[in-house]
């Protein structure tokens, strides 16, 4: 090795990277165009979120799959960039060694996506991405190696072998070599535009040829008041592209309506088995309903409020006939998460509901399409299953769901919150404008008082906006009149319609959801 010149090194090193590249952007091509066939980059994503390492999940679960994930995609491609890069530099000696390392990441992605649970096509179309990915690298490769170990005016057509003693000088031919660059990059770039172009899904197209019908049961208007008038306090209804979401898989799973069916089973009379055209057809119930995260951290953001269309749970489950032992539904999506979810829960007349609509418009993809549950006054993973299509009436003792077998209680009803929105931390206000504001909920039970305090001080009664529902959040304000200058810190609690209030203990969302009272550090001038 010692023998290459470090340049040439890095120009291998260049050469194995745009070779898995190439690899890499005609497999995502590939599987862009082929439905429910995810890319191999996104499978080795999904892999390596499965096999990962406790401490590492650890992490990840604490995230609850929030940010993580352009982090995870960008490891992984810069560990199979340094792998290919060694390949390539490993290439200028031993050509089959290197063709060996490319074939093995290949077959590392193969791997992945063979076991991808996201994957709904035939097997065989689900591998084929990462086979071309394999053949396409494998001879990206080759060919760039082969144009660097050949000097002007020599054509060896015996490449494979190692020449003894052979450098690859200046003299090497920069002309194939360039040419050979290019046609590789041409490969990649054109793979990267098809991927763009092939991107959209059949999930998205069928979204858009669906009328949401007028419900049976609007929710009416919002009423006038709901929110609280100070600035920077999160809208009252949250839209979708800027509601909160947490998904375990990469990919958003792609299911055009036409081909989803909602199969309720189990410990039920009469087993049911719905279309997505059979569910427009129920008596449809509009809802405003603040769904919120178990992974919240107090103060944190992972909570919405949207107004959802969809049919009320217990209208099915009644027609099913549930039996008399069941107390639990496991629900599952059509990559395989899973969730329980009290039978009671959704039978005791809240507006739990199989969800079609999401502020109007048919769920977005990312939250759910083409339906998904809603069942107010549960947090998100025991209850608001999205790309749901079964339905199993069990047992608690009988089964665990996805978070239950990470240590999340089975069972997680919504701790009464509250948080400041404003002031954010550390701002600075002018003395005559001390404005507070934020939201509270304790979804089912109902927001009764906010109060706030000023570093140690007394309670002090904050001003509530207008009540939507019990199932929505409330905004809450607050004005400082004889603000004082210097550095404090604002606190909040919240106390239900059941007469409880927030505890200030503070205990993380693991098991089953964070409490303790939120405060915020902030200036007055
Ligand atoms: N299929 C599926 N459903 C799911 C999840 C998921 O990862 N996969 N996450 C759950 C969790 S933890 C929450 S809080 C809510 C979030 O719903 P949203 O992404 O629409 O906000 O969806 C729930 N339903
Ligand atoms: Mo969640």
């Amino acid at each position: 090795m010692s023998r290459f010149r470090a340049s040439t090194r890095i120009v291998a090193a260049g050469a194995g990277i745009l070779a898995a590249a190439t690899g890499v952007a005609v497999s995502s091509a590939v599987s862009g165009a082929l439905t429910g066939v995810p890319s191999p980059l996104i499978s080795v994503g999904n892999r390596t979120i499965d096999m990962a390492p406790p401490a590492l999940k650890d992490f990840a679960i604490e995230q609850f799959g929030t940010a993580d994930k352009p982090i995870l995609i960008g490891s992984v491609a810069v560990v199979i960039a340094l792998v290919a890069a060694a390949a390539g530099v490993i290439g200028l000696r031993h050509p089959r060694v290197a063709l060996g390392i490319t074939g093995l990441l290949g077959l590392a992605a193969l791997a992945a996506a063979a076991t991808d649970r996201t994957a709904t096509a035939h097997p065989l179309l689900v591998v084929l991405p990462s086979i071309l990915a394999t053949l396409v690298s494998m001879a990206g490769l080759a060919w760039l190696l082969a144009t660097l170990g050949r000097r002007s005016g020599r054509s060896s057509d015996n490449w494979l072998a190692p020449h003894p003693g052979d450098d690859v000088p200046s003299g090497f031919d920069r002309r194939r070599f360039l040419a050979a660059v290019m046609a590789t990059g041409a490969a990649a770039a054109a793979g990267g535009v098809i991927t763009r172009l092939v991107g959209g899904s059949a999930a998205a197209a069928s979204r858009a040829d669906i009328q949401v019908p007028i419900p049976a049961s609007p929710a009416g208007p919002v009423p006038r008041g709901v929110e609280a008038g100070v600035r920077g306090v999160t809208p009252y209804l949250t839209a979708n592209t800027d509601f909160y979401r947490i998904d375990t898989n990469l990919q958003v799973p792609d299911v055009p309506a036409d081909t989803w069916t909602l199969r309720i089973h189990g410990l039920v009379d009469n087993e049911l088995e719905l279309t997505f055209e059979d569910l427009l057809k129920e008596r449809l119930i509009e809802r405003r309903i603040t769904l919120t995260c178990v992974s919240n951290e107090v103060g944190g953001e992972l909570a919405g409020n949207a107004t959802w269309i969809g049919v009320p749970l217990k209208d099915l489950l009644d027609r099913a006939g549930v039996q008399q032992d069941a107390d639990a539904l496991r629900s599952v999506s059509v990559d395989d998460f899973t969730i329980g979810t009290p039978v009671e829960a959704v039978m005791d007349g809240r507006d739990a509901m199989v969800a079609i609509a999401m502020n109007g418009a048919p769920l977005p993809l990312e939250h759910g399409f083409p339906a998904r549950m809603v069942v107010p006054g549960l947090y998100g993973y025991v209850s608001a299953t999205k790309w749901m299509t079964e339905i199993e009436v069990t047992r608690f003792s009988d089964f665990t769901a996805y978070w239950t077998e990470r240590d999340w209680a089975p069972e997680a009803p919504i701790k009464t919150a509250s948080r400041i929105d404003v002031p954010r931390a550390f701002q600075s206000l002018p003395a005559d404008a001390v404005r507070a504001g934020g939201v509270a909920w304790a979804q089912t039970t109902g927001i009764a008082q906010v109060e706030v305090r000023v570093d140690e001080g007394d309670w002090e009664l904050a001003q509530l906006a207008t009540e939507d529902t019990l199932d929505t959040w409330r905004q809450w304000s607050w004005q400082w009149a004889d603000a004082t200058p210097g550095s404090h810190t604002l606190t909040v609690r919240a106390t239900d319609k059941a007469g409880a209030t927030q505890t200030s203990e503070r205990v993380p969302p693991r098991p089953d959801g964070a409490t303790g009272w939120h405060n915020v550090q902030f200036t007055v001038e």
